[in-house]
């Protein structure tokens, strides 16, 4: 053989070499590919498949929950929000009218308590709060409602929402209490709502406003992403529980949780107990030094500064005071109910 034949041949065999690499590489990176893709498939099978822990996959809800573990430990709820000068305040938009609708009659409002110490007690006390009518009005405002649906709820709306059972019960409660239909909003009726009969008191504004007046300017979060600076009046809701104290547990402590509905339910949230008893959680009743209009909530709404704008309930009708954990209208959609910042 030539010395240019074994050339070739020498090339030959390295070329034959440098393609099996080539071809081990192709199939090695493509079993890798297969590989990560069944992983990441089995992954998404897994969330997907796992049982739903209100409504969120399991998976998602434990890091919610670990989430929220994590914000307790590190950022804690109960330390004080920052506050800001008069002059940043700006008037907050409308976002959110579930429950807000229709005009409520202001003379027909009342603020149900439930769970109070020794509630017979009082003046305001009344065996069944859910006998309450609030009473409803087709008036206009010509306030801006915001983004959401401006239709007014449907009679069927509950039907379409609620399981049959849910619905036959309504029937009852209706026709035996003339109410009007509860949880007409997208996440229906509330697990919370009371039970007819339950006794507590029914409190008029004038109750409330007899605590001190308290003035915060605090940046209000919204979680779709917006946040603006506000000036809020109103009473510090640890004020308010401790002139209506809550019946304490056997071991001499609190009630865990505070419950808060619109009147008829349509919107609901659930409070951790020491974040009402926090000093700048208000029940407000003005906003940039004028009294609330419908769609802020009038004539009653909350503001906790360490909370999400969706915890922060317009129009409040009822506060209960209670050891189970409450529902809340946008945990049932999915959202967080710690709801942290
Ligand atoms: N009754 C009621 N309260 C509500 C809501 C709602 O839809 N209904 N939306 C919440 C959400 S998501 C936000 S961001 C704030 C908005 O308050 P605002 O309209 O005064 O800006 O109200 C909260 N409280
Ligand atoms: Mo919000």
């Amino acid at each position: 053989m030539s010395e240019l034949d074994d050339q070739r041949a020498e090339q030959k065999a390295a070329d034959e070499a440098v393609r099996r690499k080539s071809r081990k590489h192709t199939r090695r990176s493509f079993a890798v590919a297969a590989a990560a893709v069944a992983a990441g498939w089995g992954i998404h099978e897994w969330i997907d498949r796992s049982p739903r822990l209100s409504m969120q996959p399991e998976p998602f809800r434990k890091a919610f929950q670990f989430n929220a573990g994590l914000s307790r430990a590190v950022f804690d709820d109960r330390a004080l929000a920052p506050t800001y000068s008069l002059k940043r305040a700006v008037d907050l938009r409308v976002n959110g009218v579930y429950g807000l609708k229709q005009a409520l009659v202001p003379a027909s409002w009342r603020l149900q308590v439930t769970g109070v110490a020794n509630a017979r007690g009082y003046p305001q006390y009344t065996p069944d709060v859910t006998a309450w009518e609030y009473r409803y009005s087709d008036e206009k405002t010509k306030e801006d409602q915001g983004h959401d649906t401006k239709v007014a709820p449907s009679a069927d709306t509950a039907e379409k929402m609620a399981p049959k059972s849910m619905v036959a019960i309504e029937k009852i409660r209706q026709e035996r209490t003339r109410r009007m239909p509860r949880g007409l909003e997208e996440a229906g009726e509330s697990r919370s709502t009371l039970p007819i009969g339950t006794p507590g008191l029914l409190l008029t504004l004038d109750d409330i406003v007899k605590l001190p007046k308290h003035d915060l300017v605090t940046q209000f979060k919204c979680i779709e992403g917006w946040s603006q600076i506000v000036h809020w009046t109103g009473v510090r809701m640890s004020d308010f529980i401790a002139a209506y104290p809550p019946q304490k547990r056997p071991d001499g402590s609190l009630p865990r949780y505070v419950y808060l509905e619109t009147p008829n339910g349509d919107y609901y949230v659930g409070y951790d107990m020491h974040v009402c008893m926090h000093p700048q959680t208000l029940l407000v009743t003005e906003m940039s030094g004028s009294p609330l209009t419908q769609y802020h909530g009038a004539p009653l709404r909350l503001h906790a500064p360490t909370k999400y704008g969706y915890k922060q309930i317009k129009r409040i009708g009822l506060i209960a005071y209670m050891d189970e954990k409450p529902d809340d209208y946008w945990t049932k959609l999915g959202y967080d109910w710690y709801a942290g910042l």
